[in-house]
Protein backbone atom coordinates (compact mmCIF):
# COMPACT_ATOMS: atom_id res chain seq x y z
CA UNK A 1 0.00 0.00 0.00
CA UNK A 2 1.41 3.40 -1.03
CA UNK A 3 1.20 6.69 0.74
CA UNK A 4 0.02 8.10 -2.46
CA UNK A 5 -2.96 5.88 -2.57
CA UNK A 6 -3.89 6.73 1.02
CA UNK A 7 -4.05 10.09 0.38
CA UNK A 8 -5.61 10.28 -2.93
CA UNK A 9 -8.72 8.04 -1.21
CA UNK A 10 -8.79 10.31 1.56
CA UNK A 11 -9.43 12.99 -0.24
CA UNK A 12 -11.22 11.23 -2.94
CA UNK A 13 -14.83 12.04 -3.38
CA UNK A 14 -16.60 9.66 -5.85
CA UNK A 15 -15.18 6.19 -5.55
CA UNK A 16 -16.47 3.02 -7.40
CA UNK A 17 -15.56 -0.50 -6.41
CA UNK A 18 -16.60 -3.20 -8.48
CA UNK A 19 -16.51 -6.82 -7.12
CA UNK A 20 -16.26 -10.15 -8.33
CA UNK A 21 -16.12 -13.57 -6.98
CA UNK A 22 -12.91 -13.28 -5.24
CA UNK A 23 -14.26 -10.56 -2.29
CA UNK A 24 -16.65 -13.71 -1.19
CA UNK A 25 -13.63 -16.92 -1.52
CA UNK A 26 -12.97 -15.58 2.26
CA UNK A 27 -16.14 -16.37 3.49
CA UNK A 28 -15.75 -19.62 1.86
CA UNK A 29 -17.58 -18.92 -1.61
CA UNK A 30 -16.00 -21.05 -3.75
CA UNK A 31 -14.97 -18.34 -7.06
CA UNK A 32 -16.68 -18.64 -10.08
CA UNK A 33 -13.91 -20.18 -11.93
CA UNK A 34 -12.80 -22.10 -8.84
CA UNK A 35 -13.65 -25.83 -9.57
CA UNK A 36 -16.78 -27.01 -8.80
CA UNK A 37 -17.15 -29.42 -6.18
CA UNK A 38 -19.11 -32.97 -5.37
CA UNK A 39 -21.98 -33.55 -7.67
CA UNK A 40 -21.15 -30.34 -9.84
CA UNK A 41 -17.63 -31.09 -10.19
CA UNK A 42 -18.20 -32.67 -14.14
CA UNK A 43 -19.82 -29.21 -15.48
CA UNK A 44 -18.43 -25.81 -15.91
CA UNK A 45 -20.45 -22.85 -14.11
CA UNK A 46 -20.12 -21.23 -17.72
CA UNK A 47 -22.29 -24.08 -19.20
CA UNK A 48 -24.83 -24.34 -16.59
CA UNK A 49 -25.18 -20.31 -16.35
CA UNK A 50 -27.20 -20.00 -19.71
CA UNK A 51 -31.26 -19.85 -20.43
CA UNK A 52 -29.98 -22.68 -23.20
CA UNK A 53 -28.69 -25.03 -20.39
CA UNK A 54 -31.97 -24.46 -18.32
CA UNK A 55 -34.64 -24.94 -21.68
CA UNK A 56 -32.52 -27.89 -21.90
CA UNK A 57 -32.62 -29.50 -18.60
CA UNK A 58 -34.26 -27.26 -16.48
CA UNK A 59 -34.16 -29.92 -13.32
CA UNK A 60 -30.04 -29.71 -13.06
CA UNK A 61 -30.12 -26.17 -13.47
CA UNK A 62 -32.52 -25.65 -11.11
CA UNK A 63 -31.23 -27.63 -8.40
CA UNK A 64 -27.52 -26.41 -9.08
CA UNK A 65 -28.82 -22.97 -8.30
CA UNK A 66 -30.94 -24.40 -5.02
CA UNK A 67 -27.37 -25.85 -4.42
CA UNK A 68 -25.36 -22.44 -4.16
CA UNK A 69 -28.19 -20.62 -2.37
CA UNK A 70 -27.92 -22.87 0.34
CA UNK A 71 -24.53 -23.13 0.45
CA UNK A 72 -24.60 -18.72 0.41
CA UNK A 73 -27.16 -18.91 2.97
CA UNK A 74 -24.66 -20.73 5.31
CA UNK A 75 -21.57 -17.98 5.16
CA UNK A 76 -21.21 -14.84 6.86
CA UNK A 77 -20.13 -11.58 5.15
CA UNK A 78 -15.69 -11.22 5.57
CA UNK A 79 -13.66 -8.28 6.31
CA UNK A 80 -13.14 -7.46 2.64
CA UNK A 81 -17.59 -7.05 2.23
CA UNK A 82 -17.31 -4.57 5.48
CA UNK A 83 -14.26 -2.76 4.64
CA UNK A 84 -16.73 -1.68 1.98
CA UNK A 85 -19.38 -0.71 4.25
CA UNK A 86 -17.07 1.68 5.92
CA UNK A 87 -15.76 3.33 2.87
CA UNK A 88 -19.51 4.24 1.64
CA UNK A 89 -19.87 5.54 5.19
CA UNK A 90 -16.76 7.60 4.63
CA UNK A 91 -16.87 8.95 0.88
CA UNK A 92 -19.23 11.30 -0.10
CA UNK A 93 -20.16 9.52 -3.43
CA UNK A 94 -18.95 5.97 -2.54
CA UNK A 95 -20.88 3.18 -5.85
CA UNK A 96 -20.77 -0.83 -5.29
CA UNK A 97 -20.71 -2.36 -8.41
CA UNK A 98 -21.01 -5.90 -8.19
CA UNK A 99 -20.89 -8.59 -10.08
CA UNK A 100 -21.65 -10.99 -7.69
CA UNK A 101 -24.82 -12.98 -6.93
CA UNK A 102 -24.19 -14.16 -3.60
CA UNK A 103 -26.17 -11.53 -1.29
CA UNK A 104 -23.51 -10.57 0.78
CA UNK A 105 -22.97 -7.25 0.14
CA UNK A 106 -26.46 -6.50 1.32
CA UNK A 107 -26.06 -9.06 4.35
CA UNK A 108 -22.50 -7.11 5.28
CA UNK A 109 -24.22 -3.63 5.27
CA UNK A 110 -23.88 -2.07 1.85
CA UNK A 111 -26.77 0.13 1.08
CA UNK A 112 -25.88 1.85 -2.63
CA UNK A 113 -25.44 -1.71 -4.35
CA UNK A 114 -25.72 -1.94 -8.54
CA UNK A 115 -25.82 -6.02 -8.90
CA UNK A 116 -24.97 -6.14 -12.28
CA UNK A 117 -26.00 -9.99 -12.38
CA UNK A 118 -29.22 -10.35 -10.44
CA UNK A 119 -29.11 -11.90 -7.19
CA UNK A 120 -28.98 -15.85 -6.27
CA UNK A 121 -31.73 -15.23 -3.62
CA UNK A 122 -33.98 -13.89 -5.51
CA UNK A 123 -36.41 -16.51 -8.19
CA UNK A 124 -38.62 -15.53 -11.22
CA UNK A 125 -40.50 -17.17 -13.62
CA UNK A 126 -38.59 -17.81 -17.01
CA UNK A 127 -41.19 -16.86 -18.92
CA UNK A 128 -42.24 -13.93 -18.10
CA UNK A 129 -40.03 -12.64 -15.40
CA UNK A 130 -43.14 -12.75 -12.37
CA UNK A 131 -40.92 -12.27 -8.96
CA UNK A 132 -41.27 -15.65 -6.56
CA UNK A 133 -42.00 -14.17 -3.03
CA UNK A 134 -41.66 -18.36 -1.87
CA UNK A 135 -41.87 -21.56 -3.63
CA UNK A 136 -42.01 -25.15 -2.47
CA UNK A 137 -38.69 -27.38 -3.00
CA UNK A 138 -40.64 -30.23 -2.64
CA UNK A 139 -42.83 -31.57 -5.86
CA UNK A 140 -42.10 -29.95 -9.00
CA UNK A 141 -38.75 -29.14 -9.89
CA UNK A 142 -37.92 -25.80 -11.16
CA UNK A 143 -41.46 -25.48 -9.28
CA UNK A 144 -44.14 -23.57 -10.56
CA UNK A 145 -44.80 -19.85 -11.02
CA UNK A 146 -48.01 -18.95 -9.16
CA UNK A 147 -48.92 -16.40 -11.03
CA UNK A 148 -48.50 -17.74 -15.00
CA UNK A 149 -47.66 -21.67 -13.88
CA UNK A 150 -44.01 -21.08 -15.28
CA UNK A 151 -41.16 -22.43 -14.39
CA UNK A 152 -39.52 -20.99 -11.94
CA UNK A 153 -35.58 -19.90 -11.90
CA UNK A 154 -32.98 -17.99 -10.04
CA UNK A 155 -32.99 -14.28 -10.56
CA UNK A 156 -29.46 -13.96 -11.86
CA UNK A 157 -28.08 -12.70 -14.78
CA UNK A 158 -26.90 -15.79 -17.22
CA UNK A 159 -24.62 -15.88 -20.20
CA UNK A 160 -26.31 -14.46 -23.49
CA UNK A 161 -28.48 -12.31 -21.38
CA UNK A 162 -29.16 -9.19 -20.75
CA UNK A 163 -28.08 -7.27 -17.88
CA UNK A 164 -30.67 -5.77 -15.24
CA UNK A 165 -32.37 -2.69 -17.51
CA UNK A 166 -30.32 0.72 -16.48
CA UNK A 167 -27.53 -0.98 -14.44
CA UNK A 168 -24.82 -1.20 -16.42
CA UNK A 169 -26.13 2.26 -17.69
CA UNK A 170 -25.84 3.52 -13.86
CA UNK A 171 -22.30 1.83 -13.58
CA UNK A 172 -20.46 3.05 -16.90
CA UNK A 173 -21.84 6.80 -15.71
CA UNK A 174 -20.19 6.25 -12.26
CA UNK A 175 -16.57 4.86 -13.56
CA UNK A 176 -16.62 8.00 -16.38
CA UNK A 177 -17.00 10.27 -13.73
CA UNK A 178 -15.15 8.50 -10.68
CA UNK A 179 -11.68 10.26 -8.68
CA UNK A 180 -10.86 6.13 -8.04
CA UNK A 181 -11.80 3.29 -9.36
CA UNK A 182 -11.37 0.09 -7.45
CA UNK A 183 -11.15 -2.97 -8.94
CA UNK A 184 -11.24 -6.33 -6.26
CA UNK A 185 -11.51 -9.91 -6.95
CA UNK A 186 -12.62 -10.21 -10.69
CA UNK A 187 -10.44 -12.10 -13.48
CA UNK A 188 -11.93 -9.10 -15.55
CA UNK A 189 -12.84 -11.45 -18.14
CA UNK A 190 -17.16 -11.06 -18.38
CA UNK A 191 -18.13 -8.71 -19.93
CA UNK A 192 -19.86 -5.55 -19.92
CA UNK A 193 -18.67 -5.42 -16.60
CA UNK A 194 -15.01 -5.41 -17.26
CA UNK A 195 -15.30 -2.84 -19.86
CA UNK A 196 -16.03 -0.49 -16.17
CA UNK A 197 -12.56 -0.21 -15.28
CA UNK A 198 -11.25 0.70 -18.89
CA UNK A 199 -13.83 3.66 -19.17
CA UNK A 200 -12.68 5.15 -16.10
CA UNK A 201 -8.90 4.93 -16.93
CA UNK A 202 -10.25 6.94 -20.26
CA UNK A 203 -11.10 9.81 -18.12
CA UNK A 204 -8.49 9.72 -15.96
CA UNK A 205 -9.18 8.15 -13.00
CA UNK A 206 -6.92 6.53 -10.77
CA UNK A 207 -7.41 2.57 -10.98
CA UNK A 208 -6.76 0.37 -8.49
CA UNK A 209 -6.76 -3.56 -8.66
CA UNK A 210 -6.56 -6.28 -5.65
CA UNK A 211 -6.08 -9.93 -6.70
CA UNK A 212 -3.77 -12.61 -5.79
CA UNK A 213 -3.21 -13.16 -9.31
CA UNK A 214 -2.75 -10.89 -12.10
CA UNK A 215 -5.26 -10.23 -15.02
CA UNK A 216 -5.99 -8.52 -18.23
CA UNK A 217 -6.20 -5.16 -15.90
CA UNK A 218 -3.19 -5.52 -14.29
CA UNK A 219 -0.95 -4.12 -16.53
CA UNK A 220 -3.60 -0.69 -17.30
CA UNK A 221 -3.76 0.07 -13.62
CA UNK A 222 -2.15 2.54 -11.36
CA UNK A 223 -1.89 0.01 -8.68
CA UNK A 224 -2.45 -3.57 -8.41
CA UNK A 225 -2.04 -5.30 -5.51
CA UNK A 226 -1.42 -9.06 -5.24
CA UNK A 227 -3.23 -9.84 -2.42
CA UNK A 228 -6.31 -11.16 -0.77
CA UNK A 229 -9.24 -8.51 -0.17
CA UNK A 230 -10.48 -9.16 3.12
CA UNK A 231 -7.04 -8.47 4.45
CA UNK A 232 -5.95 -5.90 2.22
CA UNK A 233 -9.10 -3.56 2.29
CA UNK A 234 -9.28 -3.38 6.07
CA UNK A 235 -5.90 -2.20 6.04
CA UNK A 236 -6.40 0.37 3.62
CA UNK A 237 -9.33 1.50 5.69
CA UNK A 238 -7.56 1.81 8.62
CA UNK A 239 -4.68 3.40 6.84
CA UNK A 240 -6.81 6.37 5.53
CA UNK A 241 -9.36 6.73 8.48
CA UNK A 242 -8.52 5.20 11.68
CA UNK A 243 -5.10 6.47 11.98
C1 LIG B 1 -24.42 -9.55 -22.17
C2 LIG B 1 -24.57 -14.83 -12.85
C3 LIG B 1 -25.52 -8.20 -23.81
C4 LIG B 1 -24.86 -16.27 -13.06
C5 LIG B 1 -22.70 -14.28 -14.32
C6 LIG B 1 -18.57 -8.09 -24.95
C7 LIG B 1 -19.65 -7.24 -24.68
C8 LIG B 1 -20.83 -7.78 -24.19
C9 LIG B 1 -20.96 -9.16 -23.97
C10 LIG B 1 -19.90 -10.00 -24.24
C11 LIG B 1 -18.71 -9.47 -24.72
N1 LIG B 1 -17.84 -10.51 -24.88
C12 LIG B 1 -18.44 -11.66 -24.49
C13 LIG B 1 -19.70 -11.40 -24.12
C14 LIG B 1 -20.66 -12.41 -23.69
C15 LIG B 1 -20.60 -12.72 -22.20
C16 LIG B 1 -19.21 -12.83 -21.64
O1 LIG B 1 -18.69 -11.89 -21.05
N2 LIG B 1 -18.60 -13.98 -21.77
C17 LIG B 1 -17.28 -14.18 -21.21
C18 LIG B 1 -17.18 -15.60 -20.63
C19 LIG B 1 -16.26 -13.91 -22.29
N3 LIG B 1 -21.33 -11.72 -21.46
C20 LIG B 1 -22.67 -11.88 -21.29
O2 LIG B 1 -23.31 -12.78 -21.80
C21 LIG B 1 -23.39 -10.84 -20.44
N4 LIG B 1 -24.55 -10.37 -21.14
O3 LIG B 1 -23.36 -9.22 -22.58
O4 LIG B 1 -25.63 -9.09 -22.72
C22 LIG B 1 -25.02 -6.86 -23.42
C23 LIG B 1 -24.02 -6.26 -24.19
C24 LIG B 1 -23.54 -5.01 -23.85
C25 LIG B 1 -24.06 -4.35 -22.74
C26 LIG B 1 -25.03 -4.98 -21.95
C27 LIG B 1 -25.51 -6.26 -22.29
C28 LIG B 1 -23.88 -11.47 -19.16
C29 LIG B 1 -22.74 -11.90 -18.31
C30 LIG B 1 -23.27 -12.32 -16.93
C31 LIG B 1 -23.06 -13.80 -16.71
N5 LIG B 1 -23.49 -14.17 -15.35
N6 LIG B 1 -23.14 -14.57 -13.10
C32 LIG B 1 -24.26 -17.13 -11.99
O5 LIG B 1 -23.52 -16.63 -11.12
O6 LIG B 1 -24.55 -18.33 -12.02
S1 LIG B 1 -21.05 -13.96 -14.54
C33 LIG B 1 -20.12 -14.80 -13.39
O7 LIG B 1 -18.78 -14.47 -13.72
C34 LIG B 1 -20.27 -14.38 -11.95
O8 LIG B 1 -21.23 -13.37 -11.73
C35 LIG B 1 -18.91 -13.81 -11.63
O9 LIG B 1 -18.95 -12.82 -10.71
C36 LIG B 1 -18.55 -13.31 -12.96
C37 LIG B 1 -17.18 -12.82 -13.24
O10 LIG B 1 -16.30 -13.71 -12.72
P1 LIG B 1 -15.47 -13.18 -11.44
O11 LIG B 1 -16.40 -12.53 -10.48
O12 LIG B 1 -14.34 -12.38 -11.93
O13 LIG B 1 -15.05 -14.53 -10.81
P2 LIG B 1 -13.86 -15.43 -11.30
O14 LIG B 1 -14.03 -16.75 -10.64
O15 LIG B 1 -13.74 -15.35 -12.78
O16 LIG B 1 -12.56 -14.69 -10.71
C38 LIG B 1 -12.41 -14.56 -9.32
C39 LIG B 1 -11.19 -13.70 -9.12
O17 LIG B 1 -11.00 -13.53 -7.73
C40 LIG B 1 -9.91 -14.34 -9.66
O18 LIG B 1 -9.22 -13.40 -10.45
C41 LIG B 1 -9.12 -14.67 -8.39
O19 LIG B 1 -7.73 -14.47 -8.58
C42 LIG B 1 -9.65 -13.64 -7.43
N7 LIG B 1 -9.57 -14.01 -6.02
C43 LIG B 1 -9.55 -15.25 -5.47
N8 LIG B 1 -9.48 -15.13 -4.11
C44 LIG B 1 -9.45 -13.81 -3.83
C45 LIG B 1 -9.51 -13.09 -5.04
N9 LIG B 1 -9.50 -11.74 -5.09
C46 LIG B 1 -9.41 -11.08 -3.91
N10 LIG B 1 -9.35 -11.69 -2.71
C47 LIG B 1 -9.36 -13.05 -2.63
N11 LIG B 1 -9.28 -13.66 -1.42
Amino acid sequence: MTAELVERLRSARRVIALTGAGISAESGVPTFRDAQTGLWAKYRPEDLATPEAFARDPRLVWEWYAWRRERVQNVVPNPGHFALVEMERRIPEFTLVTQNVDDLHRRAGSKRIIELHGNITRVKCFENNHLAAHWGEQGQIPPRCAECGGLLRPDVVWFGENLPAGAFEQALAASETCDMFLSIGTSSLVYPAASLPFAALERGATVVEVNPNATSLTPRAHHSFRAPSGEFLPALVSAVWLR
